[in-house]
């Protein structure tokens, strides 16, 4: 048994990259899930993946599929309501994955729809995501937000001031966090990872395949089950131990523009 066992997971962003692998991990360890995304079949298969793996580790989980526009604030606020009329009696970790950059325009030539769109998936939603589920886990006095950060908010490079405006915001949101809800059982983490080979590269890239590939051509990046494992390794801590943050790069990454390539 796993210290997440009858424990539900709920995961954001869940049908694919880091939230999808994160929610498979999560199933081998015996958590029941709750999966959000904003496309159904996408999540259908990422349940369906959960359910095997699971019964390869000979464990006995649910898993909630619902789609779910996190930058939607009536169906956010309707979530935690609609999750207990399916069933689901506890919230005991929230994975706040959904996000992405779009574009790498400097300051000056961004799109105010772009800026509307980072600011409001990566910061805006993970807030108000993390809200609704916060009286939840009190009432619980227990409970594990994660919240997804990254390089980015530890570093600030050029054609990213948006991006990483937003993700050092969520490290300031996840600490603060931190210390309101330290009188509880609640814990706070940020898991902040580098270079991680999804399709982070290309939305950033809009849809441009080349630039994509180029991100990780010549080394070895992170996948998005490398993530996932340091995800579920928080979650799996005693209750007494909380990670606060977790800052994972590629061997062959050392900042945003250190990478060492083999071309
Ligand atoms: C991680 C991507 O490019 O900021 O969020 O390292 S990057």
């Amino acid at each position: 048994t796993t210290r997440l066992q009858g424990k539900t997971a709920v995961v954001t962003g869940a049908s694919g990259g880091i939230g999808a692998a994160t929610a498979i991990l999560f199933a081998k360890a015996g958590a029941n899930l709750v999966l959000l995304a904003r496309r159904l079949e996408a999540l259908e298969e990422v349940k369906a993946q959960c359910l095997a793996a699971a019964k390869e580790f000979g464990v006995e989980i649910s898993v909630l599929v619902k789609t779910l526009d996190v930058t939607d604030r009536a169906a956010v606020d309707a979530l935690v309501p609609a999750l207990k009329a399916e069933g689901v009696k506890s919230f005991d970790v929230l994975v706040n994955n959904a996000g992405g950059a779009v574009g790498t325009e400097q300051a000056g030539d961004i799109k105010l729809e772009d800026i509307d769109y980072m600011v409001d998936t990566n910061l805006v939603s993970l807030i108000q995501v993390t809200q609704v589920f916060l009286p939840e886990m009190k009432a619980q006095d227990s409970g594990h937000i994660i919240n997804i950060g990254s390089l980015a908010g530890r570093e600030s490079y050029v054609g990213g001031t948006i991006y990483c405006a937003v993700k050092h915001a969520v490290k300031a949101f996840t600490r603060s966090l931190m210390k309101e809800v330290v009188a509880t059982g609640i814990r706070c983490t940020e898991v902040a990872p580098g270079f991680v080979e999804t399709n982070f590269a290309r939305t950033r890239f809009r849809g441009d395949e080349e630039k994509a590939a180029a991100v990780y051509k010549g080394f070895d990046p992170l996948v998005a089950e490398d993530i996932a494992e340091e995800i579920v390794w928080c979650a799996l801590r005693p209750p007494h131990v909380q990670i606060a943050e977790l800052y994972v790069l590629p061997t062959a990454q050392a900042s945003a523009t250190i990478i060492a390539r083999k071309l």
